[in-house]
């Protein structure tokens, strides 16, 4: 059997593209997220090296239900990618929502961790794992409107830190990526409740934003280094975005 690599937030966006190129790279990919339709779409695209498991993980049931079942295949799991994530809302502190706040760390944050305690002995057991975390340029900046999301980005970088330093020793290795301005189908709808015309703004006159499959590239190239290469933390934003508030635009 082939290692085997769990991605989250595998329907769409930055995970639907990682699975794709991670299959690739010759791993036996689990794709995992909520809309069961999408992923049975990806994995018929992707072909026999790839399994479709329903999971949300926000919840204890489904992320135990994804791990029986990426056990039941039989391989070693050598890699974990904590994706699926999101942001809700662009209100300020005053005003924000109680419940996006709380939806924000769960995904994000709670997510992360029920992901990771549960694929953590056979990461450890295959002896050779990795865990790859999409973070974002929200770990470590804030932004008008950006409470609730930093702060969940922020804490999920606290909890990869200290992973880090936890499994010190043993063979399971963890690295952050951090992306910046990327356009998926999806985030920036989500973040606004579907509103297209917010979505498109945040985008306009931006000549290239990054792409989904931009930063499955560096999942990649990161998950295939030999095993005692760490790349802690990688930073990646597009060129027309200097930093968090510098953005290039065209009109
Ligand atoms: C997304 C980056 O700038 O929308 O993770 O917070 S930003």
């Amino acid at each position: 059997m082939q290692n085997i690599a769990v991605v989250t937030g595998a329907s769409s966006g930055i995970g639907a593209a990682t699975a794709r190129r991670l299959a690739t790279e010759g791993f036996h990919v689990v794709a995992a997220a909520r809309r069961a339709e999408r992923l049975a779409e990806l994995v018929k695209q992707i072909g026999p090296q790839a399994t479709a498991v329903a999971c949300d993980v926000t919840s204890d049931e489904s992320v135990a239900s994804l791990a029986a079942a990426v056990a039941a295949l039989g391989g070693p799991v050598t890699l974990l990618v904590n994706n699926a994530g999101g942001a809700a809302g662009l209100d300020p502190v005053e005003s924000g929502s109680i419940g996006d706040w709380q939806w924000m760390y769960d995904v994000n944050v709670l997510g992360s961790l029920r992901m990771t305690k549960a694929l953590l002995p056979a990461l450890e057991a295959s002896g050779a794992g990795t865990i790859v975390t999409v973070g974002s340029t929200a770990a470590f900046t804030v932004y008008e409107g950006g409470g609730g999301y930093t702060a969940a980005k922020h804490a999920q970088t606290a909890l990869v830190g200290t992973l880090r330093l936890e499994l010190s020793g043993k063979p399971v290795r963890i690295i952050e990526v951090d992306p910046g301005m990327v356009r998926t189908e999806e985030f920036s709808l989500k973040r606004f409740g579907g509103d297209q015309a917010k979505a498109d703004a945040v985008y306009e006159g931006v000549k290239e934003p990054l792409t989904a499959g931009d930063i499955a590239d560096i999942i990649a190239f990161a998950a295939t280094r030999p095993h005692h290469v760490n790349l802690d933390r990688i930073v990646v934003r597009p060129i027309a975005q200097a930093a968090q508030h510098k953005v290039h635009r065209e009109n």
